[in-house]
């Protein structure tokens, strides 16, 4: 252990812990505004600088490591002026325009610079904005970046996708597209994973709700919405709401009362999704296709981008099955608009992720289907939705918990847990465990595949006469390492599940940021304890997913089921 003084506090740690550490392990918080734990620890902002007795310079706190004996000082008349001059000098190129920045209220700059009693900018350089494609689901003001790397490291090091760089030299050096491309030429998942790690508001998504308030004013339009599993666990987090009390249920009554018709969980269609994929891949490995597999899951959008321009040749290793979203707006505009005599062209459908490639998602003109556009019309985040709330000013405390609405109103424990890691996975084993054995396997006794922070799992699974080899990964750096590992015939396996963000949707791009803080394994846990409350916990059970096979398309993958539910990936 190594003994020191932190603002005149006596404490003890173990050796190797930085200072950084060390203060917050002893409750005293160190302001910062780059560092990203194991990311990036390159003290480029120095805003976490400390004074140390008997040292002229002040030290970076971040990346330096505590001495036996030191004494040192946090918040001293010399840091707060260092710490000041630094936060102006950052001020001085960057857009302060905090009154239209969609993170104000949620930034760090912003907090840094009034903790310090910042009340006039000495400095102000003229700033450049460079160019940006405004339709690109991902969106970047130049003009706010702090150029802290968070987003280089955290797209090389987490998805290793290596989308920015640093250009530009000395005071002109800027953070832009790497290798001098635009951003829709690269090859950019859109996880959004840069945009939950960015500390201001340089990175966002695009911003979409004008188009919902516009078609929910629209009076021939009916508008119909799908909650995802996993925006449950993150959108009472923006708006002051427990866990316990951020109940789906209160989405759908905020949901309507902004005016949306009709209000559903996209944990249904998962329980669809798992009755076509479940039964696809049952064909695929009982019809001995070695050389398909392993199967690959479709339901993550930033997954598909990833293989597309990483792995094309294992393309027809993925499902057919269409993601959960988009086989809720292909029902949405068929079935339901049916049932309720409305001309699908009138029917517009928005989603609610957690997620900002499902905006891309919904934009492919691989959904587009003759009987009515796209199968989404308009894809919110959970930010987005949070901000639809707070702009019609309706207090949170004031949500009550409400029914989805009928024809589609079930949804089962594991359609929710499609939000987690893992959960696809588990799902999809206990359907398959009763298609081939006829009975319900223990809900439970997949645990093997579930999330435990490492980012990769894999389980042999008997079902019946049959060992399934199953794999789970989360994060695209993780799913390049599985598959340089499938390739090498390091390892086999008949499916594998592959979640673009790290933890799955619950880490999503999409969700609301906590500045610094990883809440995707928390999240996760949520899931599991509404999966272990839910009446129903296998897809197969859902009655109304088994009326609408029985009412409109007869069983899963028929004709019609190919048609609506599944998709050519080559297209
Ligand atoms: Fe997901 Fe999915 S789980 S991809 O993470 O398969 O976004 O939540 O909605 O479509 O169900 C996201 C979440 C989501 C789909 C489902
Ligand atoms: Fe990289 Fe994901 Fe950001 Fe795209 S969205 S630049 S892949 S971190």
């Amino acid at each position: 252990m190594v003994n020191l003084t932190i603002d005149n506090k006596p404490i003890s740690v173990p050796e190797g812990t930085t200072i950084m550490e060390a203060a917050s392990q002893n409750g005293i918080a160190i302001p910062k505004l780059c560092y990203l734990k194991g990311i990036n620890e390159i003290a480029a902002c120095r805003v976490c600088v400390v004074e140390m007795e008997g040292k002229e310079k002040l030290i970076t706190s971040c990346n330096n490591t505590v001495q036996e004996g030191m004494v040192l000082y946090t918040n001293s008349p010399k840091v707060r002026a260092d710490r000041r001059n630094t936060v102006q000098l950052i001020l001085s190129q960057h857009d302060c325009k905090c009154a239209t920045c969609v993170r104000s209220g949620n930034c760090s700059l912003q907090k840094i610079a009034n903790d310090l009693n910042i009340l006039e900018l000495p400095f102000q350089e003229r700033l450049e904005r460079q160019p940006w494609n405004k339709d690109f689901p991902l969106i970047r003001d130049s003009a706010k970046c702090i150029k802290c790397m968070r987003c280089i490291q955290i797209c090389d090091k987490v998805q290793s996708l290596n989308i920015w760089d640093l250009e530009g030299t000395g005071a002109r050096s800027t953070v832009n597209v790497s290798r001098g491309r635009k951003i829709e030429q690269s090859d950019c998942s859109l996880c959004g994973q840069c945009i939950t790690h960015c500390p201001v508001g340089a990175l966002r998504e695009r911003d979409d709700t004008e188009k919902v308030w516009e078609a929910i004013a629209d009076k021939k339009k009916v508008t119909v919405a799908q909650i995802a599993p996993a925006v449950r666990t993150a959108w009472g987090e923006a708006l002051g709401l427990s866990r316990e009390e951020a109940t789906v249920g209160k989405i759908a009554d905020a949901l309507h009362r902004l005016g949306v018709d009709y209000v559903f969980d996209t944990s249904f269609s998962a329980d669809l999704t798992i009755m076509e994929e479940g039964n696809e891949f049952l064909e695929r490995f009982t019809k001995g296709e070695t050389k398909v597999r392993p199967m690959f899951t479709s339901c993550c959008p930033g997954w598909i981008r990833f293989i597309k321009s990483q792995y094309p040749h294992l393309v027809p290793q993925l499902s057919t099955a269409k993601s959960p979203q988009q086989m809720f707006g292909a029902v949405m505009k068929t079935y339901f608009a049916e049932s309720i005599g409305v001309d699908p062209e009138n029917i517009f459908t928005v989603s609610i992720m957690p997620c900002v490639a499902k905006k891309g998602e919904s934009n492919m003109e691989l959904f587009y289907e003759e009987y009515a556009g796209h199968d989404t019309d308009v894809v919110l985040t959970t930010r987005e939705l949070t901000r639809m709330i707070r702009s019609a000013h309706i207090p949170a405390s004031s949500l009550e918990d409400r029914e989805f609405d009928r024809l589609m109103k079930e949804y089962t424990g594991a359609g929710v847990i499609f939000g987690v890691t893992g959960g696809v996975m588990e799902a999809a084993l206990r359907s398959a465990y009763y298609l081939v054995t006829g009975k319900n396997p223990d809900p439970n006794a997949f645990q093997a595949v579930r999330n435990d922070g490492k980012g990769v799992k894999s389980a042999e699974i008997q079902i019946g006469d049959a060992v399934v080899k199953a794999a789970v990964v989360s994060g695209l750096g993780n799913t390049r390492r599985l598959i340089s590992q499938i390739e090498r015939g390091e390892v086999h396996y008949d499916f594998v599940e592959v979640m673009a963000c790290p933890g799955g949707c619950v880490g999503g791009g999409g969700q609301i940021i906590h500045d610094g803080e990883e809440l995707a394994y928390e999240r996760g846990q949520n899931l599991y304890f509404l999966d272990r409350n839910m009446p129903l916990r296998f897809s197969h059970e859902n009655q109304d997913v088994l009326k609408l096979y029985a009412d409109y398309m007869e069983r899963p993958l028929s004709h019609k089921a190919h048609m609506l539910l599944h998709t050519d990936h080559n297209a």
